[in-house]
């Protein structure tokens, strides 16, 4: 009987998501959930990306951990509005969490949500969360073996920052190979090789971010 009781919790949880993602496309904002494992370099590519598009765009994030307020902020330090989200123990941020958050916050005009998740390569994948799309993070220290052994994640996001890559030098990670497995599991993933540490590869990131903007903008 255990299925059916999982079953329903995705229900559920996809219902308020439907919910979220009704509001968040009326008023055209774009949602974007990230997924990585812990220390992946979510929050460091938070704050560049926001620093570098805040007087373009209005913003908002949402922080998900299971303790602590450091990473909204390290956020707050950027000027854009965040608020944390501490699931106190829960690996994966669900519907019902961020359906609270957004009551704290200004959402009238909001250009982009940034969703950060909870460092978790297996469970953040499969609980909706109203985004427009999931954009998993995988850092050059955590091997090139994870996409084989995660695919869930691989194969749902919309885009894939290989982040780090100022640590290639150092380390053996087969960066063909990354691609060739996750283009396998996903042929329309888009894949941007960054490093948030020295902002290399950004321009084709926040390329991507703004014309996905624009086409929410229009209705898309
Ligand atoms: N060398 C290097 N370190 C990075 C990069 N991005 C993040 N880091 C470091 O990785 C650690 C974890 O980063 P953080 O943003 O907190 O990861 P999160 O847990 O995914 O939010 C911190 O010490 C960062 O300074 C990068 O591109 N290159
Ligand atoms: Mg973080
Ligand atoms: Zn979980």
């Amino acid at each position: 009987m255990k299925i059916p009781v999982i079953r329903k919790i995705l229900e559920k949880n996809e219902e308020r998501a439907t919910e979220l993602r009704e509001r968040f496309d009326k008023n055209n904002t774009l949602v974007l959930n990230l997924i990585s494992s812990p220390g992946a370099g979510k929050t460091t590519l938070l704050v560049r990306t926001l620093s570098a598009l805040k007087d373009q765009f209005k913003m908002g994030v949402i922080e998900g951990d299971i303790q602590t307020t450091a990473d909204a902020e390290r956020i707050a330090q950027t000027g854009v509005q965040t608020v944390q989200i501490n699931t106190e123990g829960a690996c994966h941020l669900d519907s019902n969490m961020i359906y609270a958050a957004t009551q704290k916050m200004d959402l009238g005009g909001l250009d982009i949500l940034f969703v950060e998740n909870v460092g978790n390569l297996v469970c953040p994948a499969e609980f909706k969360v109203g985004e427009d799309f999931k954009i998993a993070l995988l850092s050059i220290p955590e091997g090139d073996d994870k996409p084989e052994k995660y695919p869930l994640l691989f194969s749902e996001a919309k885009v894939l920052l290989l982040n780090k890559i100022d640590l290639l030098p150092y380390l053996d990670f087969d960066v063909e190979k990354v691609k060739r497995v996750v283009k396998t599991l996903n042929k329309d993933i888009e894949i941007f090789m960054v490093s948030a540490k020295t902002g290399q590869g950004f321009d084709e990131w926040l390329t991507w971010l703004k014309n996905r903007v624009l086409e929410k903008k229009q209705g898309k």
